[in-house]
């Protein structure tokens, strides 16, 4: 019966389509997607207008929007539970941004960390998309009158602005919008660095021994995790501030293992730094292997995929339709009259 009633609220996430989908997108996110699939109503993007606040080669772009999707169905989006949409293919994603824009205060995205942080790594292109981003992520959001964002920590300030947005719209108006909750997991909300764990691991880090790719093979899996910076101490006992990078291969087994922190430093009890990480990359290996096998069976078949993202579109084009007829009503624009 709870499955029923959460059947009317909506659970909406995205992920840009730039670089290689790692496996801290994978804990921090796509995991939980896949796991509150069947609860709510879903909605998942693969957002290309964020991709290009980054420069990107047209070419390779286009390749990894099909790629992500396929991803994401390997990883266990069910494409006859959940909508999957190119975020370009219903346009009223931008056309909602424009409006919470005007909403919007230069002060509240000069605060961003994302924003600076991207700003510091492409100085030669910080644009004015890099700075409006989190409003067409808000407008992403209140689109679909999205209740729940399951998204890691660092999206949480990207979170609050669209809250913040959808409130300052209700109240100016009448009330609109659903006010969405973020949904951040308990472990692996924040995957480090392999190399460097005072940083956050990210899919475009030009660095690939960085990251762990959800398509690397094996081997590369096993040489990365070996590899990995940690500390020169001895025993497995997790803590942050003096040993992170002991800390993130520890979390990384938690969340993908299932077991708490205090069961899996049992669980490695009086055993050497190089057991967790064999058995860590082990873990990892089994966990990606059967979402490298789906995903090298679909992403040949381009209808396939075409198809989920034509149906993903009509579903999401409805939804969207119906938010900004009463987003335009409510502003002051003249309905425009129907077409015979
Ligand atoms: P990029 O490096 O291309 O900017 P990214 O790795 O930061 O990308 P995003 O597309 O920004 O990935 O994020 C996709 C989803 O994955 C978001 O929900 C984000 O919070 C989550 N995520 C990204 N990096 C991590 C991480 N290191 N740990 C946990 N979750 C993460
Ligand atoms: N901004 C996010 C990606 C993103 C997103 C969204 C996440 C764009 N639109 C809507 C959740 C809901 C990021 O950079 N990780």
């Amino acid at each position: 019966m709870s499955t029923e009633k959460k059947k009317n609220k909506t659970i909406l996430s995205g992920i840009q389509p730039s670089g290689h989908l790692c496996i801290g997108n994978y804990v921090g996110a796509l995991k939980n997607w896949v796991d509150l699939q069947y609860e709510y109503n879903s909605i998942f993007l693969v957002v290309d207008l964020h991709a290009i606040t980054v420069r990107q080669t047209p070419s390779e772009l286009r390749k990894q929007c099909l790629s992500f999707l396929a991803q994401y169905i390997a990883c266990g989006i069910d494409p006859d539970t959940s909508t999957m949409v190119m975020q370009s293919h219903v346009s009223q994603h931008a056309e909602l941004s424009w409006v919470l824009s005007t909403l919007t205060s230069m002060g509240e995205l000069n605060r961003m960390t994302q924003f600076k942080d991207k700003s510091k790594r492409h100085s030669q292109n910080i644009n004015a998309g890099l700075f409006t981003y989190p409003v067409l992520m808000a407008a992403d959001i209140l689109l679909y009158q999205a209740d729940v964002v399951p998204v890691g920590a660092d999206q949480k300030q990207h979170l609050e602005l669209a809250r913040d947005l959808a409130q300052r719209f209700n109240s100016r108006y009448s009330p609109t919008f659903s006010v969405p909750e973020p949904y951040i997991p308990k472990s692996g909300a924040r995957v480090m660095s392999l190399q460097n764990p005072m940083k956050k691991m990210s899919k475009s880090d030009d660095n690939l021994n960085n990251l762990i790719a959800l398509l690397d093979p094996p081997d590369v899996i096993t040489r990365k995790i070996k590899r990995a910076v940690t500390d020169s101490g001895t025993d497995i006992r997790y803590d942050e501030v003096s040993r992170p990078g002991l800390a993130n291969l520890i979390s990384l087994y938690s969340s993908l293992s299932g077991m708490d922190i205090p069961t899996v430093e049992n669980h490695f009890a009086g055993k050497q730094y190089s057991v967790l990480k064999k058995d860590l990359a082990d873990l990892i290996v089994e966990t990606l292997i059967p979402i490298q096998e789906t995903y090298h069976s679909i992403i040949q078949d381009k209808d396939y995929l075409e198809s989920i993202l034509f149906n993903g579109a009509n579903t999401a084009k409805y939804l969207a339709r119906r938010t900004m007829s009463k987003v335009y009503r409510k502003v002051g624009f003249v309905v425009p009259k129907k077409e015979k």
